[in-house]
């Protein structure tokens, strides 16, 4: 079968979109860093509907900060590659060509930081997940000693971390004379921007005191809320995409038909006319984000690991185990929903109901083990806030007490019936040497667990109210119980 490609697109069946601007003519305005499935399949498309429209300063450099893969399935397509959107009314198909040039950063650093410098680059963008920050998560604070931070302050010029190639790009401009990018945030973090303007100030601040200064003042760093459920391409994708197409596609995308995307419109520079494609811009975005990863992400982290642990393999598997499902949806409505601020114009159980609907997507084979991955650098933001605010209002911690207690299960490695789990998690070797050293018992695995302040911080363990129910909880999930 032919390979994907500019020149294949004429010859693509009538169905499938496709670009309909010249890609010759795209100049590169934005570079990318983490240019997985998730931007591909979010922000790539929504600039490519400003492309069709005739803008063509916004295509993309998508740069890997890690593995070849992206870039060695892409390039060899020109960049363009297939979202299919899938849900029991059918599948959709559309070629996505906003992405023009891949690269990756650590087989030549340099020319990544030379790309991001570029006169016509107005906007950095990231999906680098949670642990692509470097961040000390009980903190908040850029993680000094993180090697990544440790190695990119001492050699600026050939930076490994995201926060390093922003700060060298960001030197090499103001050098220049160049004006800064906008810089914005893409992961699932609350009040993304100004966490990472804080990241890159203090970096900026560390390497050159004036060049802090400069970030402090002269860049721009808008939040984001991204939504757009995205499972990893597997080759049953490949080939149910191939086939629709005609012509081999090696690295498309199955995802769902929604997406939604809510942004601060703070882009000096100027920015795409996403709001095209339906992105909302409003002056706060930081109630949409808390809604949305305390609902959605954690619910799904909920899924993800009690449902792990009873054997489930993918998200519309635990949402047809229906103990697990009622639990879910009651963790949603009387755990989270009562502290929640709630954003203007939002329909707190509409948007529940939305979201249990997207759960069961039946076409979408969505692995709890993505989910569960990098539980460690997740849980702070899905259920720690969460269980702050209830201790706040003076509400017991409910059935955050279970997705704490199915955290610490998983990182044993084992589901309750002995079957090995997939441990992917920067802190995966810790945690299981911390349980192996506490053994059978409850209280001492617990404890050995909120010993993380890397986690848990220093104040939460403290306090009788968090400890105890989750103590009780591991007992309970050991026994396949999600009562206390
Ligand atoms: C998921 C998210 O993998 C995970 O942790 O909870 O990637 C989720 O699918 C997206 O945030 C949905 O927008």
């Amino acid at each position: 079968m032919k390979q994907l490609s500019v020149s294949a697109l004429a010859a693509l069946p009538a169905s499938i979109q496709r670009p309909t601007y010249d890609r010759g003519q795209v100049k590169i305005g934005i570079v990318h860093l983490g240019i997985g499935g998730f931007h591909r399949a979010h922000q790539a498309v929504y600039t490519d509907a400003c492309l069709n429209e005739g803008d063509l300063r916004w295509g993309i450099l998508g740069a890997s900060l890690r593995s070849p893969q992206t870039r060695d399935a892409l390039t060899p397509q020109d960049g363009l590659y297939t979202v299919a959107s899938r849900s029991g009314e059918g599948t959709e198909y559309r070629v996505i060509g906003s992405v023009v040039s891949l690269m990756v950063a650590p087989e030549n650093p340099a020319a990544l930081v030379e790309a991001m410098a570029h006169p016509d680059v107005k906007i950095v963008s990231l999906t680098v997940t949670e642990k692509g920050y470097c961040i000390d998560p009980s903190s908040g604070a850029l993680d000094m000693a993180h090697p990544d931070i440790v190695h990119d302050i001492a050699h600026l010029n050939e930076p490994i971390s995201a926060p390093g190639f922003i700060v060298a790009a960001l030197k090499q401009r103001r050098e220049r004379g160049l004006k800064p990018f906008t810089v914005m945030s893409c992961d699932n973090l609350v009040s993304n921007g100004e966490k990472l303007r804080a990241l890159i100030i203090a970096l900026a601040t560390r390497i050159d005191p004036q060049l802090g200064a400069y970030s402090a003042e002269h860049v721009a760093f808008p939040s984001t809320m991204v939504d757009r459920i995205v499972p990893h391409t597997v080759d049953e994708d490949r080939a149910m995409v191939s086939k629709a197409l005609g012509v081999n596609d090696a690295w498309p995308i199955v995802t769902e038909p929604f997406t939604q995307w809510v942004i601060e419109d703070h882009f000096p520079e100027g920015r795409p006319d996403w709001g095209r494609m339906g992105a909302q811009t409003v002056k706060d975005v930081t109630p949409f984000e808390t809604m949305k990863l305390r609902l959605l992400n954690g619910a799904h982290s909920m899924l993800a690991l009690i449902g792990s642990l009873s054997g489930h393999a993918t998200v519309a598997d635990a949402m047809a185990d229906h103990a697990l499902a009622s639990f879910v949806e009651a963790f949603m409505v009387e755990d989270v929903t009562p502290i929640l601020v709630v954003p203007d114009g939002a329909d707190v159980p509409a948007y529940r109901t939305a979201l249990l609907h997207r759960f069961r997507n039946p076409e979408l084979k969505h692995r709890l083990v993505q989910i569960a991955s990098d539980s460690s650098q997740k849980i702070p933001q899905r259920f720690l806030s969460t269980a702050r605010d209830r201790f706040n209002k003076g509400l017991p911690l409910g059935r955050i007490a279970f997705g704490l207690a199915a955290f610490m299960h998983f990182a044993s490695g084992y589901d309750r019936h002995g079957a090995p789990l997939e441990l992917r998690d920067p802190l995966a070797p810790e945690l299981k040497a911390r349980l192996d050293a506490a053994g059978a018992d409850a209280v001492k695995a617990v404890d050995a667990i909120l010993a993380v302040e890397k986690i848990f911080g220093r104040e939460l363990p403290k306090n009788s109210h968090f400890r105890e129910p989750i103590i009780a909880a591991y007992r309970a999930l050991a026994e396949g119980r999600l009562s206390i």
